[in-house]
């Protein structure tokens, strides 16, 4: 599990089923590459294996060219089929995963919802992890937002790379950047956005950093 893939990432996007709403994922992918987005997760909760591995190869087809790295949300099996550079895991999927099952996965990122969650992905090795929700958020309901006091509590005492996640838009961002993340990941705000490249462009202008991302 590797660290340095993600040093140089800031702007995580998705191409979450939920928010789809008929288009291509090849031409969304497309997009959110063209607007600057570092690495891209494929979430699709409820679809069948198969259609997962099958969505993560066409996300794979635009991202690799553009020398972004493709991560599979939940499915181990999936990332591994598709060729994926990584998976990422919550924490009751990571805690039921034995560390052999992952042994090839070059990035392995993980939820967490609390410092000592924090505290303990790095301690066992995670690439990155993602902190929230934030701000409450539509993209995953019924879910308690940790608030920004975390993301300034991670940001001071955990040193793997962390992506502060849930509710972000343009409008809350500095707000997320000042409590000290400088790696956020966005769903809805790029996804529902009525030119996608443009929206993921704003938000990685405001975040700065490389402009070329890192394999
Ligand atoms: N994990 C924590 S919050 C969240 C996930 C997957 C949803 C983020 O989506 P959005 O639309 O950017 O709030
Ligand atoms: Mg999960």
């Amino acid at each position: 599990m590797s660290h340095s893939a993600i040093a140089g990432c800031r702007l995580y996007g998705f191409i979450d089923t939920g928010y789809l709403a008929g288009r291509s994922p090849a031409e969304l992918t497309r997009a959110l590459v063209t607007g600057g987005v570092d690495i891209i997760q494929v979430r699709a909760k409820e679809l069948p294996h198969a259609q997962r591995v099958e969505l993560a190869l066409a996300v794979i087809g635009v991202a690799f060219r553009a020398g972004v790295p493709v991560i599979v949300n939940d499915d181990i099996d999936a990332a591994y089929e598709s060729g994926a550079d990584g998976v990422h895991l919550g924490q009751e999927d990571w805690a039921a995963t034995p560390r052999d099952r992952l042994a090839n996965m070059r990035i392995v990122g993980i939820s967490t919802h609390s410092l000592a969650q924090a505290q303990q992905a790095e301690r066992d090795g995670a690439s990155y992890i993602g902190v929230g929700p934030v701000f409450p958020t539509g993209t995953k309901p019924n879910v308690k937002p940790v608030g920004l006091e975390l993301v300034k509590q991670v940001a001071g005492k955990v040193a793997v790379p962390f992506f502060a996640i849930g509710g972000i838009n343009m409008k809350n961002l500095e707000l997320v950047k000042t409590a000290g993340a400088t790696r956020v990941a966005v769903v809805s705000a790029i996804l529902q956005a009525p030119d996608v490249a443009q929206a993921a462009r704003k938000f990685k202008e405001k975040l700065g950093g490389p402009a070329v991302s890192q394999k």
